[in-house]
């Protein structure tokens, strides 16, 4: 195992292929401030590099994470600019692109409260589960905000244009058993067994076809833009790079011989 004390805002560390990425201002909610987004993007730079398979985000506390540190947007903060804009060019529209563009499974364990841009922070992630306690909440619209962070695009693409747009309107909460009825999130665990199953999923998904992985992603992400033609056009080329990938060999030949892949997530 490798550990990083990168930031003691944010916990990493490395271990069977998985880099754990833990939220930990617990007495915030994991409010998302500026010293925390640089760790964040830091983490998910890091995680590009191949010693990484697989990424796990939770958060530390009873909260996932509330979203924007709201005490940074008061104008006797030191740092106050009255410019929402500046903010998400440099900090959420990065970190949302890097965890969308990064070509390997990033899996999120919501522990608990996800709001405003917590919640977008969870959506962007491939593979989410939620604590049956946890909940999640458009806040923007209780502080005269808009959905940010991907909350306009991820909510009608998963729940449908009209359960988005009351969420959006009503900031009511969503249960997490609610949110996988949905289609919201993939899967509610007991608390108690959040961490276990999100983690048992990034190790078997670690030790996965690394590069094929890369490109189903971008191949979905694809997808709610392009007509059908455009997308089997999209598959036939990825398909063709994926075939010609050692991890395709060794799929087969493991196939054929009966026995457990090793795959290397090598193209
Ligand atoms: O550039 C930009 O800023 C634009 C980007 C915007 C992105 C956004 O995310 S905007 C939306 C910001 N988030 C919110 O509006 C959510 C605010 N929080 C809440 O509504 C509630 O805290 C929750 C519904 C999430 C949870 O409620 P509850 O009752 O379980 O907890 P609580 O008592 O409200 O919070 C516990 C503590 O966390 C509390 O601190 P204290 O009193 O114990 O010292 C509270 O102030 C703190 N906290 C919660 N959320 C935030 C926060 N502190 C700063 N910022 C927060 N977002």
């Amino acid at each position: 195992m490798c550990s990083q004390p990168a930031s003691s805002e944010i916990n990493t560390h490395l271990a069977e292929g998985v880099l754990h990425i833990t939220l930990n201002r617990p007495d915030a909610l994991n409010s998302l401030n500026a010293s925390m987004h640089q760790a964040l993007q830091r983490a998910f730079d890091r995680a590009q590099n191949t010693d990484v398979r697989a990424v796990l985000l939770t958060g530390n506390g009873r909260g996932f994470c509330a979203g924007q540190d709201l005490s940074e947007q008061s104008p006797e903060h030191k740092d106050y600019d009255p410019d929402l804009g500046q903010t998400i060019e440099k900090y959420y529209n990065p970190l949302i692109r890097k965890i969308t563009q990064l070509p390997k499974p990033v899996i999120c364990a919501v522990n608990g409260v996800a709001a405003g841009a917590g919640v977008s922070l969870a959506l962007a992630c491939d593979i989410v589960f939620a604590a049956r306690s946890a909940k999640f909440i458009q806040a923007f619209a209780k502080i005269g905000l808009i959905p940010d962070s991907g909350s306009t695009w991820f909510l009608p693409h998963l729940i449908g244009p009209a359960r988005a747009m009351a969420l959006a309107l009503t900031a009511e909460p969503v249960s997490a058993e609610k949110a996988q009825q949905w289609g919201l999130i993939w899967q509610v665990t007991e608390d108690d067994q959040l961490l276990e199953t999100a983690h048992q999923l990034a190790i078997e998904l670690a030790q996965g076809p690394t590069f094929s992985f890369g490109l189903t992603k971008q191949a979905i992400h694809a997808a709610s833009t392009q007509s059908l033609n455009d997308q089997l056009e999209l598959e036939k080329a990825f398909q063709r790079r994926a075939g010609f990938s050692r991890d395709f060999q060794e799929g087969v030949q493991a196939f054929l011989e009966k026995r457990k892949p090793n795959f290397t997530g090598s193209e």
